[in-house]
């Protein structure tokens, strides 16, 4: 049977790195990536049949665990009548008709083939509907791998340590302006200084590609009002929010009306979709209604819109999904604060619904820079004391730990025990 070190060492022969994502390389981590081969619930099981409790849920999609039968039995039926037919099909129009009933500061959505075309394609939009080319993004927050966003990007790229990726020119880096996350004086001054060149402004609503770090109180409807003021849009990327914070992503659980809303993740039930979304008069100016051209061959297709259509349907009806995810999510925290003040560690717990990060050496960590000041080494040592134990961590301290629904309180308990037996050991 192969082992997932023959398996890594086959990879790199023929995919970059091994991979098809950087982040799971554990370049950061150090070792070998385990190779998996099937998953259920909060459970993935490696080439070996090893078995280990997922906080990874492929990054957030499987928010009612993996293989959840609704979902596996859709997609079963729908897999006979075709795969695509690169034509409009009624179920486009009923996820899309959802999205913006869960999500009201929707009028419209265009859907996409990842979180990173939604991303990309909303920029273009808010640049044609301000005749502006500058946009304002955060360091840390990451918004997939369009160049315009590779400029101290969070996730993946900071993880290789390579914030500014080689090939995005300069002539693109310079529309893209940076600010400090939960720094709305550093936003203010940035807009005086670009006074009527600012498209838009973009952020991770709850950045969770540093970690996790939430919104300070009234940064959020700060940037609204200075949004207003300037005429620049508001885009929420809510790829790893939306759904998952509240049945209506970040915008609902904060109370802001973004302008443009990007989706990923939940809205595929892990199948590659992607989404974007505003109010009319901004959506009105893509293609073919507008002169903004975005395109895709599989946009909108059949088995990803079956998927991401019965996961949300699940989720809208079933409301009460988000509070159990709360409640269990604070129930980790918990179990993880009594382990780490009895070893007497200095760490920042942050958490915001069912997303959870933990950053070592820090007490505080709201914004990119205390993020990195945090100790890397130390969570490597985690990383894989808990992955010995069979609990699969994010392989990177610049990632959120994501619960699901299948998370049950043993589960739960026997994650709390793991970090235990794992402090034991380092601090033995
Ligand atoms: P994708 O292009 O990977 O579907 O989405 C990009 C994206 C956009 N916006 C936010 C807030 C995101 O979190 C992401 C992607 N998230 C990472 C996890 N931190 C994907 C994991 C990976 O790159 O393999």
């Amino acid at each position: 049977m192969k082992t997932s070190k023959d398996l890594f060492e086959r990879a790199q022969l023929f995919i970059p790195g091994g991979v098809n994502s950087p982040v799971r390389a554990f370049k950061s981590v150090g070792g070998t990536p385990v190779f998996f081969k099937e998953a259920k619930g909060a459970i993935m099981i490696d080439v070996d049949g090893k078995e280990y409790i997922d906080y990874i849920g492929s990054w957030g999609p499987m928010i009612l665990g993996h293989a959840h039968p609704p979902v596996i039995e859709a997609l079963k039926n729908a897999a006979d009548k075709s795969t695509s037919f690169g034509t409009p099909t009624e179920l486009e129009t009923k996820i899309a008709e959802l999205i913006c009933t869960m999500m009201p500061c929707l009028d419209k959505v265009r859907m996409v083939n990842s979180g990173t075309e939604a991303c990309m394609s909303a920029i273009r939009v808010a640049r044609a509907y301000t005749k502006r080319e500058k946009f304002i993004k955060f360091e840390g927050c990451y918004h997939g791998h369009a160049d315009p966003f590779l400029i101290k990007a969070g996730s993946g790229a900071i993880t290789l340590g390579v914030p500014n990726s080689p090939g995005v020119t300069s002539g693109t880096a310079k529309d893209t302006l940076l600010a400090r996350y939960n720094d709305v004086n550093h936003v203010e001054q940035i807009l005086n200084q670009n006074k009527g060149e600012v498209a838009a402004i973009i952020l991770e609503p709850v950045a969770g590609n540093m970690g996790c770090i939430p919104p300070e109180k009234g940064f959020l409807e700060s940037l609204r009002k200075l949004c207003d003021n300037h005429g620049a849009v508001l885009i929420f990327d809510e790829v790893m929010t939306g759904f998952r914070l509240s049945p209506g992503g970040a915008s609902q659980r904060f109370n802001i009306q973004p302008d443009m809303v990007c989706l990923g993740k939940v809205i595929g039930g892990g199948l590659p979709v992607g989404a974007f979304g505003g109010k009319e008069e901004i959506m009105n100016m893509v293609a073919p209604l507008g002169p903004v051209y975005q395109a895709g061959t599989l946009s909108g297709n059949p088995l990803a819109m079956t998927c991401g259509y019965t996961l949300l349907k699940e989720l809208y009806e079933h409301q009460v999904i988000f509070e159990e995810l709360e409640e269990k999510t604070q129930y980790l925290e918990e179990g993880m604060r009594r382990v780490f003040e009895k070893f007497k560690l200095k760490v920042c717990i942050n958490r915001v619904g069912s997303m959870l990060s933990f950053h070592f050496n820090s007490v505080n960590v709201v914004c990119f820079d205390d993020a990195c000041a945090a100790d890397a080494n130390y969570f490597k040592k985690v990383f894989h004391g808990m992955l010995k134990r069979g609990v699969y961590l994010a392989p990177s301290a610049f990632e959120t730990l994501f619960i699901s629904r299948s998370h049950t309180k043993e589960l739960l308990d026997r994650t709390v025990v793991a970090l235990e037996e794992t402090l034991q050991e380092i601090e033995a």
